[in-house]
């Protein structure tokens, strides 16, 4: 049974003021969020839209170290970079605040305490990690150490970005700080817990039950998330930059970014419902049940938008839960995962300094190929074939025509339409039900399908005028070109409404060409747009040709960055401190012969050998598993250092020594071998 809605909420990832916003972000949240809006608005319907920049997280404040100035500086600074890409773009926002505002900071300030005088986290004493140097506990991403799953040397606290995987802290091998690389102690410290286990089966009702209607990558998420089970989660945490805990005692604590930011929705919407009373009250939209909230995101951020902040709005008790959460998968930048590190991106700052005025072209590009469905790629290209082929060769070649021929033959002024032919008739009726159509894709989310809806509806053009073909006709028959032109101009119109939601800059361009000033969602399909006799403006090329060469300089560029990151991952360590003979000559490195050699149960990591070393046999346990089957080894000649303290696993097991090996900066593990066979027990000086 379809609910029916007085007014729409929609929200979008707030992104981190922590560096600039790429193509990625567009294409995964805030395009689609925006063809939404502007969708709905231009059918009538009572809708705000609501964004802004997150600004607490230790991402923050970790760019702000490595930049010696304040959070507040970096977020200053990004949240007026990101604010301006976004207008640039066209994302039309009804407000983008920030979570550092003071209405913020009330809300968030206010929610968590009615939430804590109710009773409805659970305390937890834990053990955390601590810098006894830097006198701080360490968040999950202010930890760094070896990935037990791949064993990449510099996997975050949360997750490890070589493969991906979701971690603890406490799974880490070898935590260490940082940035400072200081070694790190237990210590015990006092957390407030989001129960959401004792949620979890009305998640699961809601969720599983009540929105079998989410894509199935949002649905397919949640089902993982509620089949493992759900823990309580920790909502503050022992850091200097965020929203103090409201509690006595609780000095040195902050809210956790992810309590905090899905509330700047709210906030956000407060603040622009107080300054713009015509809108109605910011209750009004959160909690009336005829009000419906949807949360445009991108995947990684699902469980976040399906299952804590619900649980929070549930256990608060007054809002209105998400009604759908369109999670976009991620865009690829030419095969390669966008990364923000590694510069791999396309900076929507720079892109309008390259492309100027190319924002549609953008847009189009990327929900031609959004990654609604699984991740996509973007190729420059895809761009240049997207513009040169679609938007300059079927859209603006149509539209151009139609203008053209009207100046030319009638100085600009809508002719007199004649008698229908069937294929005039023929036309105008597969255009008709195109408003059907487009509506049901966009009303499901379906931005791309919907996109080629739109353009199909130029092609319908574009091919009734190539088949007419008026240039010739008007010598023999003038009287059938006058409806010819008017058919093709009321097609045009249909365009400037149709494309609307998706290149609102061109459409804003036609509609001036055809003076159109008033339009509406609902006239789409009216064969009848532009009356007879109206005068129309000068028109103007809609899009241009891309040349080879502006795309190659592109390409260029994303090949330089490339080079500049092999280059700058081949730049050894720098050499340790100067040591006399005396020290080196402590260390006893010999040859042993690999007897056996086999993988350990449980400790994915470890291999563990049998070595002749010339006297006796001992065992030695390395952590090289990932990069050899055992039986490569077995038969080898290892250095490996025969004078080191024995060492204790977890599991009881002894390593009498170590094995030599390298390690390039990619974390490949390479055993050290000798050149020619030795005698087992050979010293090496
Ligand atoms: N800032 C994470 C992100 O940008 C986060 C989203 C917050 S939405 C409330 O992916
Ligand atoms: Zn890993």
């Amino acid at each position: 049974m379809e609910k029916k809605f007085k007014r729409t909420l929609v929200t979008s990832a707030l992104p981190y003021a922590n560096g600039p916003v790429h193509i990625g972000h567009l294409a995964g949240v805030y395009v689609p969020a925006d063809i939404y809006t502007r969708y709905l608005r231009l059918k009538g319907e009572d809708v705000l839209f609501i964004g802004g920049s997150d600004e607490h997280g230790v991402p923050v404040t970790i760019r702000a170290k490595k930049e010696g100035c304040t959070p507040q500086d970096v977020v200053d600074r990004y949240h007026n970079i990101i604010k301006q890409s976004f207008e640039d773009f066209g994302i039309s926002f009804d407000v983008y605040s920030r979570t550092t505002s003071a209405t913020h900071h009330q809300v968030a300030s206010d929610f968590f305490r009615k939430l804590y005088d109710e009773g409805k986290f659970v305390e937890i004493e834990s053990e955390q990690y601590y810098d006894e140097e830097a006198r701080q506990f360490l968040t999950d991403r202010n930890i760094r150490g070896e990935c037990p799953r791949c064993h990449h040397a510099n996997a975050y606290g949360d997750q490890c970005e070589a493969c991906g995987s979701t971690l603890s802290p406490d799974e880490l091998i070898n935590p260490v700080n940082a940035l400072t690389g200081n070694p790190l102690v237990k210590r015990k410290t006092t957390h407030w817990y989001l129960p959401l286990d004792q949620y979890q089966q009305w998640l699961e009702q809601w969720i599983l039950e009540e929105h079998k209607e989410w894509r199935p990558n949002v649905y397919g998420q949640c089902k993982s998330w509620l089949d493992t089970g759900l823990k309580p989660r920790a909502v503050t945490r022992d850091l200097d930059w965020g929203i103090p805990v409201p509690v006595e005692g609780a000095d040195g604590k902050v809210l956790y970014v992810w309590f905090d930011a899905p509330i700047g929705y709210i906030s956000n919407t407060k603040e622009l419902c107080d300054q713009h009373p015509e809108l109605g009250s910011w209750e009004t939209w959160w909690k009336d049940p005829e009000s419906r909230l949807i949360h445009f995101i991108g995947k990684d951020n699902i469980v976040f938008h399906c299952i804590v902040f619900p649980t929070m709005l549930k256990a608060h008790g007054e809002y209105n839960l998400p009604d759908n959460v369109p999670a976009n998968e991620f865009l690829n930048l030419e095969n390669d995962k966008i990364s923000t590190s590694r510069n791999w991106a396309v900076w929507l700052n720079e892109y309008l300094v390259d492309m100027p005025g190319k924002q549609d072209v953008l847009r189009y590009v990327l929900t031609a190929n959004a990654p609604e469905t699984k991740d996509n790629d973007f190729t420059w290209k895809d761009y240049q074939a997207r513009n040169n082929n679609e938007l300059v060769a079927v859209y603006g070649n149509f539209v151009n025509r139609a203008l053209q021929l009207t100046q030319k033959y009638y100085n600009g002024i809508v002719p007199q339409c004649g008698e229908l032919t069937d294929t005039d008739k023929a036309t105008l009726a597969e255009f008709k039900d195109v408003k059907d159509r487009l509506e049901s894709l966009l009303d499901n989310f379906k931005f791309r399908e919907a996109l080629k809806e739109a353009m199909n509806l130029a092609r319908i053009g574009n091919k009734y005028i190539a088949d007419e073909e008026p240039w010739k006709v008007i010598k023999t028959d003038p009287e059938r070109v006058k409806t010819v032109i008017y058919i093709s101009l009321q097609i045009t119109a249909n365009l400037a409404i149709a494309f609307e939601p998706f290149l609102p800059f061109s459409s804003k361009r036609l509609r001036e060409m055809i003076c159109m000033d008033e339009f509406a969602w609902n006239e789409l399909g009216n064969t009848e747009l532009l009356p007879t006799g109206k005068q129309l403006a000068k028109p103007s090329l809609l899009f241009e040709k891309i040349e080879d060469d502006v795309i190659q300089a592109q390409i260029d560029k994303l090949n330089a960055t490339k080079k500049a990151n092999e280059e700058a991952q081949y730049i050894a360590e720098p050499v340790k401190d100067c040591i006399e003979y005396d020290d080196f000559s402590k260390l006893d490195i010999r040859v042993g012969t690999v007897l056996e050699c086999e993988r350990v149960p449980k400790m994915k990591k470890l291999l563990k050998f049998r070595i002749d070393d010339g006297l006796q046999k001992r065992t030695i346990v390395s952590g090289i598993a990932q990069f050899y089957e055992p039986e490569q080894l077995v038969g080898k000649q290892v250095l490996f250092i025969a004078n080191l303290a024995p060492r204790q696993f977890k599991n009881g097991l002894v390593s009498e020594g170590m094995i030599l090996s390298a390690e390039d900066w990619d974390g490949n593990i390479s055993v050290t071998t000798v050149d020619r066979k030795v005698k087992p027990g050979s010293c090496i000086s």
